[in-house]
């Protein structure tokens, strides 16, 4: 056993017992897998946590759900990043959604979730998915006007997830959404990494009429208090009763009606940053 420790900022970190399962080295990152008697199976990738067994269903519904059901008729869903597969099998539970596309940059996400996380990969050889092994900004470019819904489950913005939260990318995400398009990604914690989150917030509003933050507790994430933004221009995606019968219907263990219903309503230092 070792103990691992995410540096959340200089002065913070989350340390746990673990054992070493596998460690390589991609052409684009480190890649750790973590066994813990505390959260299960981590995925790690360049010292920040991704993703573990014991609560990726909190951070994967919450990414997937609220845009899926603010759209009239989703059927053509891209997710971004998100090799682990865990957005793409929150995603797949509508049953309107005919394709979904995962732009992930490195395979070797993929394989590792494949072998290390059955349980959040075992959708991602489902018929109706199809894997690009590419660079999500470059991808964008060559798809205009296809999809219902675009969800970005990128890691923090350094390294190559760094184009991912600037103004010129989520036009590049308006162009490929149809004009009643939803997009959503995960924008960091408003706590401890408030510069990344008002950033992000601040170039999604640049570039989309309608723009929402929410928030979800995941304890394996700074601070614990995590951050979405949701931004259409033709939707108004304020308004958490559409489809709401429909909620019910999905199998999920965070998501819920009354957290729908409640999506917006944001502790006051949050709405203060924004
Ligand atoms: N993507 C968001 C991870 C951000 C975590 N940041 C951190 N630990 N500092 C998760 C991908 C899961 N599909």
């Amino acid at each position: 056993m070792i103990w691992f420790t995410e540096y959340w900022t200089e002065n913070v970190g989350l340390t746990v017992k673990a054992d070493q399962v596998k460690k390589i080295r991609s052409k684009y990152q480190e890649i750790l897998v973590l066994d813990t008697p505390q959260f299960g199976k981590m995925l790690i990738l360049d010292g920040l946590v991704q993703t573990t067994e014991k609560d990726e269903f909190i951070y994967h519904e919450m990414l997937a759900h609220p845009a899926l059901l603010m759209h009239p008729n989703p059927e053509r869903v891209l997710v971004i990043g998100g090799g682990d597969g865990g957005t793409v099998r929150e995603v797949l539970k509508h049953s309107s959604v005919k394709e979904v596309h995962l732009c992930e940059i490195d395979e070797e996400v993929i394989l590792i979730s494949e072998k290390y996380f059955p349980s959040i990969s075992e959708k991602l050889r489902d018929p109706k998915v199809k894997i690009f092994i590419e660079d999500g900004n470059e991808f964008l470019q060559e798809r205009q006007n296809y999809y219902d819904v675009i969800i970005m489950d990128s890691s923090d913005p350094v390294g190559a997830s760094e184009v991912l939260f600037r103004e010129e990318f989520y036009r590049k995400v308006k162009s490929s959404l149809r004009h009643d398009g939803i997009m959503v990604a995960q924008t960091e914690s408003p706590v401890l990494q408030e510069e990344y989150f008002s950033k992000a917030y601040r170039e999604i509003r640049k570039v989309f009429r309608n723009v929402g933050v929410y928030l979800a507790y995941i304890p394996t994430y700074p601070s614990g208090m995590w951050s979405f933004t949701i931004a259409s221009d033709f939707i108004d995606i304020t308004d958490t009763t559409r489809n709401i019968e429909k909620v019910k219907e999905l199998k999920t263990k965070y998501f819920c009606d009354s957290i729908y219903a409640c999506l917006f309503s944001l502790p006051r230092f949050v709405q203060d940053i924004l």
